[in-house]
């Protein structure tokens, strides 16, 4: 497989320093003087291009999903698929393309903190044997607006106010809400928005979506609807908000950290990609259109067929060059795969291209090597900022015959838009069939369990209590009725409002209630690979139980799992039953949002650990954000220090509060590790929370 990235790639190492010009430099370190103490020449060249070149090095950032990070990796085909599609990723089982992955916030600038609640981007590019592929989605299978051309509108309400630009990277301000509040076709998505998947734990635990129907088209020329479906092998994991926002000041990079260092160790990131493959028929037969973006097709409806799998193993060896130079577009398709009259994919199409246009600097961003194809580009387009293809010959028009007709359409071969038969009016308006906007937010709400939709309630009150005009909460919650009273009345209560009145439907029959869908539950998903990269804080002292420390850590190696160990203070540690241990981290570095878990050994409860305050409080928060938690011997006493339920009957029917009498009790340390693996024991939550 070629090498993407490296195409372009520089490499230093025992090279002398150059101008951009090759001109060997003899002192990067000194301006051109006259005098050492004297003003500086304007013929110091050398000084002028490095200064020009620097004042130069930003390029606008993105307008939307300015912050995010990628990966290289492949995308390997299960089977093939050439009876639906003749795109070249699904001709045959075992097939390899090359990808580019980039995982992004939405509304934060590009230096703004990963786990703001917001929507993720999650876009793909296939280098494929017949041009790039590009599949630029969410982790959330539906959208806020159903035509692109309220887009601006939307995001403007979002991003920061314009006033005097605040907030940052969040959605919990007035204009947000007053634009929502007026789009009830916005209330399934906000649903989802409000909803844990807003705050992933990882990018390597949330699933992606194309959102949109797509078609796909065979060689025979024949086309079904889909829906692509990224399913992550880790799971689909969260956050709790109270830890997402702490981790905004612990960690800003949270989020590109983790991804940067599970590939680093080698626990490459996975998802399988599905399809739900549907025939126009089978289209006309839904309580909803599938053209219309703030729908999804349940999977116990349409079941996702598994079609392959993308594993990234390869960290950019630049940011700027490929994750910040990166151009995805949703018109990036290949022959086989084409769209459908979604009105919002049909304004994408335009979009992307015309907005990295500016971005990037001109037309010939293609060619950067992150955006360049794999196969081979032959056209008459020429000339332009930047170009850096050297095209030979006189010829650069079609038809030609003085380049003997070169290059010439690949007929049956190349791209064909499906030939879909339209007999309609020009018209500016929107169907009937779209104009139903509560059935799927209460699919969604119904489908959640118990503490799932604890956090919705609880997003939406935090949310809404940060708007000022009570006329716009008072909307949300209007359109909250529509979709569960429950719900409404929660919210309601929380901002000492009345409910209202349920939105108006107009015209409309009352919404038809759906089953619920399980598959729509982030807990529905465990995945496949357990503790494998939790990172688990073992706290430790002087004093502590070395030798149980250092078995503890084993177990979780062989789990996969990542044991660090925190102290008060670095340096080595005398222990009981060992040597010294070195801790990695301090408590102050590292507090416990950075941890799914943690220990505490047996001698914690003495010396250093007992009188520190940020020991008590990484216990508590553990707790509050319902981590895994294990003690043994006498390191149950520092979670009673901390005033956790450690000897009560909560305690013991709380699954991921776990004491141990000693370090080689494997029975508690397994358990421990199931409930890693398991993520969170949301049974200890209470609203308001205990600690
Ligand atoms: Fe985007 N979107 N979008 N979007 N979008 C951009 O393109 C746009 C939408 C998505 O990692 C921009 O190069 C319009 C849905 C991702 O580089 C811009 C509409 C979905 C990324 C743009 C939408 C997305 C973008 C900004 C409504 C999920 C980041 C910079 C019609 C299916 C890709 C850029 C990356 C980026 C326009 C709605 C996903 C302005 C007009 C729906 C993942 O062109």
């Amino acid at each position: 497989m070629s090498d993407q990235s490296r195409k372009g790639a520089v490499d230093s190492t025992d090279q002398p320093l150059t101008t951009n010009q090759g001109v060997p430099l003899a002192d990067n370190q000194n301006s051109l003087k006259i005098g050492l103490r004297g003003p500086t020449v304007l013929e110091d060249f050398i000084l002028r291009e490095k200064i020009t070149h620097f004042d130069h090095e930003r390029i606008p950032e993105r307008v939307v999903h300015a912050r995010g990070a990628g990966a290289h990796g492949w995308f390997e085909c299960y089977a093939d698929l050439a009876d639906l599609t003749r795109a070249a990723p699904f001709q045959g089982a075992g097939k390899v393309t090359p990808v580019f992955a980039r995982f992004s916030n939405v509304a934060g600038e590009r230096g703004s903190a990963d786990t703001a609640r917001d929507v993720r981007g999650f876009a793909v590019k296939f280098y494929t044997d017949e041009g790039n592929w590009d599949l630029v989605g969410n982790n959330m299978p539906v959208f806020f607006i159903q035509d692109a051309m309220k887009f601006p509108d939307l995001v403007h309400a979002v991003k920061p106010e314009p006033h005097h630009a605040m907030p940052q990277a969040s959605s919990a301000h007035d204009t947000f809400w007053d634009f929502v509040s007026l789009t009830p076709e916005s209330t399934h998505m906000l649903l989802w928005q409000m909803s844990d998947r807003a705050i992933p734990r990882s990018y390597r635990m949330m699933q992606g979506f194309g959102v949109h129907t797509f078609r796909l088209v065979n060689a025979a020329g024949a086309s079904v609807f889909c829906k692509f479906h990224w399913n992550p092998l880790a799971g689909t994991h969260a956050l709790v908000w109270d830890e997402a926002s702490k981790l905004m000041s612990a960690d800003p990079d949270f989020h590109r950290r983790d991804l940067w260092e599970a590939i680093e160790a080698g626990a490459y990131p996975q998802w399988e990609l599905g399809v739900q493959v549907f025939t126009e028929e089978q289209a006309s037969q839904f309580p909803f259109d599938v053209l219309d973006p703030t729908k999804l097709i349940p999977e116990e409806w349409l079941p996702v067929r598994v079609v392959g799998r993308m594993t990234l193993n390869r960290n950019p060896d630049n940011f700027f060059a490929e994750t910040e130079q990166v151009a995805f577009c949703p018109a990036n398709v290949v022959p086989g795969i084409d769209f459908s009259n979604d009105p919002l994919l049909q304004g994408r199409v335009h979009s992307y291209l015309d907005t990295q246009l500016s971005r990037l600097g001109g037309p010939n961003f293609h060619e950067l090597p992150i955006n360049a194809p794999q196969s081979p580009v032959h056209n008459n387009q020429r000339d332009g900022m930047h170009r850096q293809a050297v095209d030979r010959g006189r010829v650069s028009y079609e038809p030609n015959s003085l380049g003997g007709g070169c290059p010439f359409q690949a007929g049956a071969r190349g791209f064909q838009s499906y030939p879909e038969h339209v007999n309609e009016d020009k018209v500016r308006g929107k169907p009937a069939s779209f104009a139903e906007h509560y059935a799927q937010a209460r699919l969604f709400y119904e489908s959640q369990t118990p503490p799932e939709q604890a956090h919705i309630a609880q997003a939406f009150r935090f949310e809404l209590s940060k708007v000022k005009t009570l006329a716009v909460r008072a909307r949300v919650v209007a359109h909250l009725v529509r979709v569960a009273p429950d719900l409404a009345a929660t919210v309601a209560e929380g901002l000492g409002m009345e409910v209202p009145a349920a939105a108006p439907l107009g015209d409309l029959a009352p919404p038809p209630p759906y089953a619920p869908s399980p598959a729509l539950s982030l807990l529905a998903r465990p995945g496949t690979t357990g503790a494998a990269t939790r990172r688990v804080a073992i706290l430790v002292g002087e004093g502590v139980d070395g030798a149980g420390v250092r078995a503890v850590c084993a177990a979780l190696l062989r789990a996969r799992a990542v044991p660090l160990l925190v102290a008060a203070r670095l340096g080595p540690c005398a222990v009981a039953g060992a040597d010294s241990i070195e801790p990695d981290l301090t408590l102050e570095s590292a507090p416990s949002v950075l941890f799914d878990a943690v220990i505490v050994p047996d001698g914690a409860q003495r010396g250093t650990l007992a009188g520190a305050g940020q020991a008590l409080e990484f216990l508590r928060q553990q707790f509050r954000h319902c981590k895994p938690m294990y003690a043994w011997g006498g390191g149950a006493a520092l979670l009673a220090a901390a005033s956790l339920p450690v000897d009560s009957g909560s305690a013991r029917s709380d699954p991921a509060l776990l004491v141990a009498a000693h370090a080689n009790d494997d029975a508690t340390l397994n358990a421990f590790l199931v409930a890693l693996a398991g993520h969170r024991a949301y049974q200890r939550e209470t609203d308001p929370p205990r600690v």
